[in-house]
């Protein structure tokens, strides 16, 4: 399996960054390559490094990490919706989207620095974070210190049922291009037509505003604000190795746990909120229990988002379902309205590793499981373990290294055993195609 996970990050190198998949999404993603850099780092530190660099290289002057940074030799009717359609540009002259994906990537430059301390690497990263989160501060946040988002594309869970309501309202007529995404996925695995439409006119409008004004989608999420929290404590720890004062990261990582606790939290599950009308949008999505990666909630309500997912989600039986099973939205095959994805699961992990090892045990199994059963798919059947969405995905692999070299692939602890062997045998993947590294 580890041979197989290098594999797939090999083939979808580009010489400086990995693509999330060769021909459903064949540019640099935001979110996925934070995730990739935390599987790279155990097997080619220098890899992780670049992926994070390449992408903060193409950072706007206001801060903004866009979500998608294209790939110039791409063809344009490779990705919908691509270049033309953002027209943005960032000063390092790349070709951009122009919104943002939850900010996971301080957390993977400090897991990449643990692998192998580079202080140079985190010198020059560092400023970079600090920007990406200054952004949303400053573009983004409420009174009540919350991060709002502006479109179901930067919450990574596109299309997530809590996001029915809110995108019913906005006005779409024809989306005036044709998706490529059906040509690479069965269409009932996929968004309908109806909400990519939505998608597409709520992008549109933002882009006319010079990507300043949120339209009718304006949204506080709490996966997006507990990444914004991760984030603030990792770069205390950043901030720590370098020599610079972590003591305003704290702040902001303590701040932002009142505020969700404050605004968001509601009986067992973190609810995300209208940004507009102040009016918590109910729903279960698993986005709802995410805030466990925060290291300063509190117990109760740590034990509370315990008790949700043991029993409207089920993890005792090792699946994280993207939305509860009992919902009447639930889809057990369609994107992010049910299957269990390696990503949501791997931060969940993470969240319980420190309160709950038995059942952390459980989701690390459970994302093996489904690797074993269906290889390294973008999404999984919480109850079949069937594979759906891309093959050869990115993430998958990424984080299955990250469980392996941290849980085992057995349950056996890992330390100076097999997995420790195979991963430090893998320099000859590390040689293939590079070509840029900044
Ligand atoms: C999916 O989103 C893109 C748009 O950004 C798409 O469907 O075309 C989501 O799963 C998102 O979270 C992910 O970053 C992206 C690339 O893997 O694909």
């Amino acid at each position: 399996m580890i041979r197989e996970a290098v594999r797939v990050l090999v083939a979808n190198w580009d010489g400086a960054y990995t693509v999330p998949s060769r021909r459903l999404y064949p540019h640099q993603w935001s979110w996925d390559s934070a995730f990739v850099a935390i599987g790279n780092a155990h097997w080619s530190p220098r890899r992780a490094r670049s992926e994070l660099l390449s992408l903060f290289g193409a950072q706007w002057r206001d801060g903004r990490v866009p979500h998608i940074v294209f790939n110039p030799r791409v063809p344009e009717g490779a990705y919908f919706p691509g270049p033309e359609f953002w027209e943005a540009r960032a000063p390092s002259g790349a070709a951009t989207s122009g919104i943002v994906q939850p900010p996971v990537h301080a957390l993977a430059a400090w897991r990449v620095h643990q692998a192998e301390p580079n202080p140079a690497f985190l010198r020059r990263i560092y400023p970079r974070l600090v920007a990406q989160q200054r952004f949303l501060r400053e573009a983004r946040r409420s009174a009540d210190g919350l991060i709002s988002i502006v479109h179901p594309w930067e919450s990574g869970m596109d299309n997530s049922p809590a996001w029915d309501g809110t995108l019913a309202a906005v006005q779409a007529g024809p989306m005036g291009a044709r998706r490529r995404d059906l040509t690479h996925v069965s269409a009932d695995e996929r968004p309908t037509d109806r909400d990519y439409e939505r998608y597409t006119a709520l992008a549109r409008a933002y882009r006319d505003t010079g990507y300043r004004r949120a339209g009718a989608f304006a949204v506080e999420d709490p996966l997006f604000n507990a990444a914004y929290g991760v984030a603030e404590a990792s770069l205390a720890r950043i901030a720590d190795a370098i020599g610079r004062d972590p003591e305003p990261h704290r702040r902001e990582a303590a701040a932002i746990t009142t505020a969700m606790i404050a605004h968001l939290y509601d009986d067992g599950l973190f609810q995300a909120r209208d940004a507009t009308t102040g009016c918590a949008i109910r729903s279960q999505s698993a986005a709802g229990l995410v805030p466990l990666m925060l290291d300063d909630l509190p117990r109760e309500i740590a034990n509370a988002l315990i008790g949700t997912a043991l029993d409207r989600f089920g993890i005792g039986d090792g699946q994280l379902p993207s939305y509860a099973p009992g919902a009447a939205e639930f889809d057990p095959v369609r994107y992010w309205r049910g299957p269990s994805w390696l990503n949501l699961t791997w931060m969940v992990w993470q969240g319980l590793r420190h309160r709950r090892a038995d059942l952390a045990e459980r989701l690390a199994e459970g994302m093996i499981g489904a690797v074993g059963r269906s290889g390294f798919r973008e999404y999984f059947d919480p109850f079949t373990l069937a594979g759906h969405g891309s093959h050869d995905f990115s993430w998958s692999a990424a984080l299955i290294l990250d469980v392996a070299a941290e849980h085992g692939l057995d349950g056996v602890p890992p330390a100076g055993g097999e997995v420790a062997k195979e991963l430090g045998g893998l320099a000859e993947a590390d040689e293939v195609g590079d070509h840029v590294p900044a």
